[in-house]
This record gives C-alpha cells, structure tokens and sequence, in this order.
C-alpha cells in the first residue's frame, strides 16, 4: 500500500487514531485527524500532531474534509453508520479501519482471538504461551494496544497476538490471521451492530481473508461459534470443555489434550488442577489458547508452564482483597450480561453483585435463573439501574446503590464471613466512568480504602 502524498483522513483521535496518524505521516502521507470531541477535551494531543505536520479538525465532523481525501482510516469506536462515512461511501472513496490499514505492513505471523468474552485473557495467555517459549512476540488490538503500533516493530521471524473486536473487524478486507480463534459469541454491542445476525457476520470476518493453509480455532461447545465452520476457508481446529475432539484441544480426565488430527494421538498438555484462574469459562479460555500456540508450534511443556505460572488479568475476575473474611474480585470487563453469568457462575454462593452502568440493549433476565442460591443481593448502579430493576424484580434482594461507591458501602456492611463481593456490572461504563479499567481502579480503591476502615473498625471495638 503506497501512502507517500496521499490525502488520509483519520476519523477518531483516541489511542487508535492517534498511532494510525502518526504511522500515516512517518509513511509520508498528508494527514488530518477529524474528531466529535472539542479542541479542548483534545487538549495534550493536538501540539503533537500539528508539530509533526497534522491537520487537526475537532469538535465535529465536516462533510468537506471528509470528501476532499484519497482514503479515510476509522477507530474502532467510530461507526460506519456515521453520515460523513456514509455520505463519501456513495462516492466510492476507500474507507479502512485501523486494523485493516495495520495488517497491510504487519511483519511475521499473526494469532487473532476475537469473541464475546474472554479475548483479552486467552490473548495475554498467548502471548505469555509464545514468550515463554522463546519466541519474538508483540501482543495487542483491543486489549488496549492498537495493532498500527505494533507494525514497525514486527519482524519477519516473529509473531502478533492480537486481541480483535467486532468493531474492528467491520473494516477489515485483507486482515489475513495464520491462525484465527473464535472463542464464544453471544450477544453484545446490538446498539452498534444493529442486530445479532449482523454482529455474528461481524466476528466471522476474522476468518474471511484466510486461505486453505491457515487455521481456524473455534469452541465445539458453542452452537453460534460451531456453525461458521461450515463457511470457513481454512482448517477447522475445536476446542471443548465437554466432548472428546477429532482435531484440537479437549478435556478428558480432568486434564487438557491436544490432538494434531484424527489420526494422531492425543497429546496430554497439562492437568485442570494446574490452572490457575478462576471459573469454567477460564477452562475454555486455556483449551483457546493451548490450541492456537500448539498450531503455532510451541511445544507441551512449555505451553504447560506458561499457563501454570499465568495470573488472572486486571479487571477480569480479578482477586483484590479479603476483608473481615469477605473476598472482593474485580470483574469490571464484564461488560455484557454472559460475561457476568459466567462470572457468577465461578462462585457457589454467598455473592453480593454490583451490576450496572450504560446499557447496551440487554437482556439482564437471563441472570434470573442464576440468582437464586447464589447471589444474596444485588447492588444497582448508573443509567441501566431501573431497567435492571425491572428485569430482576422478584429473584433476589435488590439494593438502589446509584454509585460504586455507595455499592461497595452496602455490600460490604451486608456481607457476613464467607460472602463474596462481586463487580461484574454486565454494562458498559461511559455513564459514570471514562472507561471499564477506570471502573475497576475506582472499585479497587474503594475496596482497598475499606481495609484501613476495618482495621480501624477492629482496633476500635
Ligand atoms: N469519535 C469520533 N466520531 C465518532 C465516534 C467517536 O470522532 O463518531 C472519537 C471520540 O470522540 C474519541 C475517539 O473517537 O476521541 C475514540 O476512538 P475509539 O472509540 O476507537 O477509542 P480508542 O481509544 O482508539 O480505543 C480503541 C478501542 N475502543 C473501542 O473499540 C470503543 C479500544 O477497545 C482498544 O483497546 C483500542 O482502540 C486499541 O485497539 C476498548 C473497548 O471498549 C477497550 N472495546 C470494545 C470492547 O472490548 O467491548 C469493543
């Protein structure tokens, strides 16, 4: 892709479009970066870019700058469905995201996990898996690490682990992983996509450039996830937690298997008990991963101590503090209503949840069934409280908290020994929080503030 002297408009001036601008110009193209948000809100990155010789729109979108380009390049969080796409779309003029407009320089081979839940652990887990091995390897994509940023570090002889979003793969065309991995999808972001059908089409453009040689790992135990096999261009690999699997990684035994094909024998990788994160959707997220690094070519023993030596990820079930006897985990990326049903579903009973914040047109009855037994309360917070209200009336003790701060108050004074405190809010969090990892800090803190209000509690009774 030549971009020496070509018009490229940015559209987005987040961590995305901030590196997509800066790669852009360094390639010598002329650039503008055209945003919603004030100059203002901009602020700190706006000298940058105009020192290096970037044209900077802020404060909204205009049809002209759009128009005058040879090529726009989208953020993530950028819809298609924007007018100003929607209009130079009519025009025929190239419109790509930042992934796809990575994937043209990406040196070396390329592991991509898309999913509803779960990318950003089995991603680390990969990425540790292929470090741990001796391998040359850059993580990033969604986990918060734009892939542009990756590409002029990337080497031939190497490897990208990328954690990749549906937003993301809207715009991608020629975005070709070695090695895709689907890990479950249910639904989630229906206020972009529109619909499920279109947020399943969305997740399957992981797989639309590859070719009969690269390979497609997919979770044998997800019925959604299970049917694009039939419309894959490349070598199917499965995973399953429940059934033994011709071709990819299973349970058996309470140990995890890899099998290379239907002919080869099954080769033990290590035991459940080895595992070292909480819940069962972390088994199907180490089954993703042993598969994915054992294609990659790293062998059974080292992927074994990778994983044994992993430790949870910041803000996905993550363990903060037992307090008096109550234990408090951090699930802030549970950012839909399956992330936190299988959040839920890690504990027996005894849990107090927090769940709320911006809603995404869910459906938070499915967490009826699982309340009863095991969750005593359920603390609300931020603009989907009501709603949520509504869907729950009746199957648990509902607590209106408002904030986090109010939520971790009451829950902790209701827990008794044993209980869990549990932030797994099934919401986005842009009603009260810049983003899922300033929810989780604020949670953290405010649990960690608590420890000095127990121990004060304790001294003084
Ligand atoms: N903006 C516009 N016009 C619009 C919409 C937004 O100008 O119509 C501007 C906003 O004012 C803002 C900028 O676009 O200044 C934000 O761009 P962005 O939302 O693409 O954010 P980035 O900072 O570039 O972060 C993106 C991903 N964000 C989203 O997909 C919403 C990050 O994923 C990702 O880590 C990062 O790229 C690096 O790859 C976050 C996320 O929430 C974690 N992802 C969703 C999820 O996991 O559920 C998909």
């Amino acid at each position: 892709m030549e971009l020496k002297g070509k018009k490229v408009l940015v559209v987005g001036l987040g961590k995305s479009g901030l590196a997509a601008a800066l790669f852009l110009r360094r390639q010598g193209a002329q650039v503008t970066v055209s945003d919603i948000r004030s100059a203002q809100k901009l602020g700190k990155d706006i000298p940058a870019l105009i020192e290096q010789g970037i044209a900077v729109e802020a404060g909204g979108h205009g049809l002209l700058t759009f128009r005058r380009q040879d090529l726009i390049v989208v953020s993530p969080g950028v819809p298609l469905s924007t007018p100003e796409l929607v209009q130079v779309q009519k025009f025929g003029l190239p419109i790509i995201g930042e992934v796809e407009l990575a994937a043209r320089f990406l040196k070396g081979r390329t592991i991509a996990i898309t999913g509803s839940n779960g990318k950003t652990t089995t991603t680390s887990l990969c990425g540790a898996i292929l470090e741990k091995a001796g391998y040359p390897v850059h993580v990033g994509g969604n986990i918060g690490l734009p892939v542009i940023g990756l590409v002029e570090d990337s080497r031939e002889d190497g490897w990208s682990v990328l954690e990749i979003s549906s937003f993301q793969l809207e715009t991608t065309e020629k975005f070709r992983p070695d090695i895709a991995v689907i890990l479950n999808i249910t639904p989630d972001h229906l206020d972009r996509h529109g619909s499920f059908a279109n947020y399943v089409a969305a997740k399957e453009r992981i797989f639309g450039a590859q070719r009969p040689d690269d390979k497609l790992v997919l979770n044998a135990d997800d019925d959604v996830t299970s049917r694009a096999a039939a419309r894959a261009p490349s070598q199917v690999f499965w995973f399953s937690r429940k059934r033994v699997i011709r071709q990819g990684a299973f349970v058996h035994e309470g140990a995890i298997l890899f099998r290379a094909s239907e002919q080869a024998k099954p080769e033990p990788i290590l035991k459940l008990d080895e595992i070292p994160l909480k819940g069962v959707h972390n088994v199907e997220n180490v089954l993703a991963a042993v598969c994915a690094s054992r294609l990659a070519g790293v062998a059974p023993e080292a992927i074994r101590a990778a994983v044994a030596s992993f430790r949870a990820v910041e803000h996905r079930l993550e363990f903060v503090a037992e307090i008096d006897g109550v234990s408090y985990y951090n699930d802030s990326k549970a950012t839909n209503v399956d992330a936190t049903i299988k959040a839920i579903e890690a504990f027996s009973s005894g849990v107090h949840l927090i769940l709320g914040g911006k809603d995404k047109d869910s459906d938070y009855r499915q967490l009826r069934p699982l309340l009863a037994g095991r969750v005593k309360a359920v603390y609300t917070i931020g603009s989907a409280a009501e709603k949520i209200s509504n869907h729950l009336d009746g199957a648990v003790p509902l607590v209106a908290a408002g904030t986090l701060d109010r939520a971790v108050s009451l829950a902790a004074e209701a827990a008794e020994e044993g209980d869990v405190v549990l932030l797994a809010p099934a919401c986005a969090s842009f009603d009260q929080f810049e983003n899922y990892e300033h929810r989780g800090q604020t949670f953290k803190s405010l649990v960690l503030a608590r420890r000095g209000v127990a121990a004060w509690q304790n001294a003084s009774a």
